[in-house]
């Protein structure tokens, strides 16, 4: 694995890979609308079952850095700011793979990155790479956790991995603290339904009401409880290579509310910001908006008012009332006459409701 560019890499029987409380997690409903995660389920309760040749996984973990944010009033998670890493990560297995098949001719491979039916970061765990922090994500104490990880299942048998490292956040409860939408029930567990990394990217259809005030200027995932975590002071913090931001997505509010589909597709074409759609992307730029209320945009979003997509008609209505409650009165009331979809309507009735 280190060969084919991986920082770091640690195995584990497949044997060992459990996860207590998945379904308490599932049967709470966290997953939102991830349907994918409930029928990955059985996968991942009996994994042996589901990959009979596989003896065992081994993880790789590539740091991707993190730059501080530009300038932009727009904000792009860290991760999804240069190439997709889908893309690199699963070039890096296969190589990892070929690699392997020549070692030991024979050798059955199969390669997941992010996508596949397996819990990645719980692996990593296990193979003792690192502990899993109360965001719930893995921490490297020497690393921070600005990484992917990617996991390589072969019919190798490994001994049983080095034994899990300790959880080491003690009192520490910063990025619990600084989570805008309260995302964390409890320490160690996420309710995706509230995370605006699931808001901005997963979630297809209308940002729950009264979530989007708490969503900040975020236009597609989120860093602030990476961004908090005193672990990442060791991490790497020059992004470089396919994962350094490209000044092309760089970009401000203005600049995003003016997107066509097909400047989008051209734009992310090979980067992680494909999965919202260009739909999904100006839904949550139309939500920066209303967060970030400079009155040089209200034009623009007010030019979304008349968009023939419901979706992004609520959302600029939304920005609109957030931007200028009281200025648009009189507008949105003639909005309201000529608005036939009961949940723009419902929308333009509670804006002004609230601007009253
Ligand atoms: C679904 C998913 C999401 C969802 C859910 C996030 C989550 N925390 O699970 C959403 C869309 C919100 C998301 C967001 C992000 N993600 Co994501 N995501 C995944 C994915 C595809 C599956 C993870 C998963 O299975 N989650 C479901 C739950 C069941 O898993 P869990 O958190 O481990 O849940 C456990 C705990 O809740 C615990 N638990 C439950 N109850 C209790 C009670 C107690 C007492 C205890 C101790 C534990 C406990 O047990 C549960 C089951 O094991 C993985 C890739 C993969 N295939 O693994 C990437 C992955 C985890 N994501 C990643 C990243 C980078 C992110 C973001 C930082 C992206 C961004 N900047 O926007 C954010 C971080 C948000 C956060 N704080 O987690 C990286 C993480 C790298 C790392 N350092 O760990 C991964 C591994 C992708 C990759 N290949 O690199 N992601
Ligand atoms: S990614 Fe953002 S919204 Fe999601 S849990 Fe972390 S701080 Fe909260
Ligand atoms: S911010 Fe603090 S509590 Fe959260 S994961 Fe990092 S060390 Fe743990």
């Amino acid at each position: 694995m280190l060969q084919a560019g991986f920082h770091e890499a640690a195995s584990l029987p497949l044997a060992a890979l459990r996860e207590p409380h998945l379904q308490a997690w599932l049967d709470a409903g966290h997953a939102g609308e991830m349907d994918w995660m409930v029928r990955h389920a059985r996968v991942r309760r009996d994994p042996e079952r589901a990959f009979p040749r596989t003896r065992s996984v081994t993880v790789g973990l590539f740091e991707f850095g993190a730059v501080a944010p530009s300038a932009s009033n727009a904000r792009l998670a860290h991760y999804a700011s240069g190439k997709d890493y889908h893309l690199v990560i699963k070039d890096m297995l296969r190589a990892a793979a070929a690699d392997l098949i020549q070692r030991a001719p024979g050798v059955w491979t199969r390669s997941f990155v992010d996508a596949g039916p397996l819990n990645e970061k719980r692996c990593a765990e296990l193979a003792g790479l690192g502990f899993i922090g109360k965001h719930t994500n893995l921490i490297v104490p020497d690393r921070g956790s600005w990484f992917f990880l990617g996991l390589l299942l072969t019919s190798l048998t490994v001994d049983a991995a080095t034994a899990p490292q300790a959880e080491r956040c003690g009192t520490c409860t910063a990025c619990l603290d600084i989570c805008p939408t309260k995302a964390f029930p409890a320490p160690f567990v996420l309710d995706a339904r509230r995370c605006i990394s699931y808001l901005t990217i997963e979630l297809r259809g209308v940002i729950p009401r009264e979530l989007r005030a708490l969503m900040g200027t975020w236009v597609f995932g989120c860093d602030l409880c990476l961004e908090a975590c005193p672990w990442n002071r060791f991490a790497v913090r020059t992004a470089a290579g396919p994962f350094a931001p490209r000044p092309a997505t760089q970009r401000d509010l203005n600049s995003w509310l003016q997107l066509t589909p097909a400047e989008f597709e051209v734009l992310f074409q090979d980067s992680a910001v494909q999965r919202t759609g260009w739909r999904g992307f100006l839904r949550n730029v139309l939500v920066a908006c209303g967060n970030n209320g400079n009155s040089a945009l209200l034009e623009l979003v007010h030019a979304w008012t008349r968009d023939a997509d419901p979706l992004l008609r609520l959302h600029a209505h939304w920005a609109l009332w957030r931007m200028a409650p009281a200025a648009t009165h009189f507008w949105r009331q003639q909005c309201l006459d000529n608005e036939t979809d009961p949940q723009v309507l419902e929308e333009i009735q509670l804006c002004l409701q609230e601007s009253n």
